[in-house]
C-alpha cells in the first residue's frame, strides 16, 4: 500500500463515519420549543391553569415557561405535538430546565398505539420521565430518550406535574431527535 492509497483510505474512512453520523440522528419539527410564541404548538387541556409562558422563565429569546403548581390534589398537563414514531427506535428530548421550588415534575416521552392509548403507563412500569430535582436551582441542559414499544405509531414529548406535591420550574428550547 503506498502514500496515496493511505491518504485516500483514511479520507474515504472519515466521510462514511461522518454521513453515518448524520444519518443517525433525524430532527423532528417540534414547534415553538423556545415559547416565543407563547403556547402556539403546545397542548394545555387538563392544565389546571399552571403551565404559563412569561418572561422570567426565559433561557434564551424572550420567553420560556414556568409550570407553577401550588397544589396537592392537581397537577399541571402540557404536550407538544404528537409525531410519527416507530416500533424499537429511540427518540430523545432535548431541553433547559431550573427548579424555583420543590420537585414534583417530570418531563415525559411516551408513545401512543394507533387507537390512540398510551402505551407508557405506572401499571406497566415502563414511564420515560425526566424528574425534576430540587437542588438544580440553576440552569442546566437536560435530556431524556424513550425507545418506542411495539405497537407504537406516535411519539409525545409531556410536561406534567404531578397530583401529589407542589413545584414550581422554568423550562426553555425544547427539541425532539428520532435517533
Ligand atoms: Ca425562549
Amino acid at each position: 500500500m503506498n502514500l496515496k492509497t493511505i491518504l485516500l483510505t483514511g479520507c474515504l474512512a472519515g466521510f462514511v463515519s461522518a454521513s453515518s453520523a448524520a444519518r443517525a440522528e433525524k430532527p423532528l419539527a417540534l414547534a415553538n420549543g423556545d415559547f416565543e410564541q407563547q403556547l402556539t404548538g403546545w397542548t394545555a387541556t387538563g392544565d389546571n391553569g399552571m403551565s404559563a409562558v412569561v418572561a422570567e422563565a426565559a433561557h434564551s429569546g424572550k420567553f420560556g415557561l414556568r409550570v407553577t403548581d401550588t397544589s396537592d390534589t392537581l397537577g399541571s398537563s402540557l404536550a407538544a405535538a404528537k409525531f410519527p414514531a416507530t416500533p424499537g427506535k429511540t427518540y430523545e428530548v432535548r431541553f433547559a430546565s431550573r427548579v424555583i421550588k420543590g420537585n414534583a415534575l417530570g418531563v415525559y416521552v411516551r408513545f401512543y398505539n394507533a387507537k390512540g392509548e398510551f402505551l407508557n403507563t405506572p401499571e406497566k412500569k415502563n414511564q420515560n420521565i425526566f424528574r425534576m430535582a430540587a437542588k438544580d436551582t440553576e440552569w442546566k441542559q437536560n435530556s431524556l430518550k424513550g425507545v418506542a414499544p411495539e405497537g407504537a405509531v406516535h411519539v409525545e414529548v409531556w410536561i406534567h406535574s404531578f397530583t401529589k406535591g407542589q413545584v414550581t420550574a422554568d423550562f426553555d428550547g425544547f427539541t425532539l431527535v428520532e435517533l
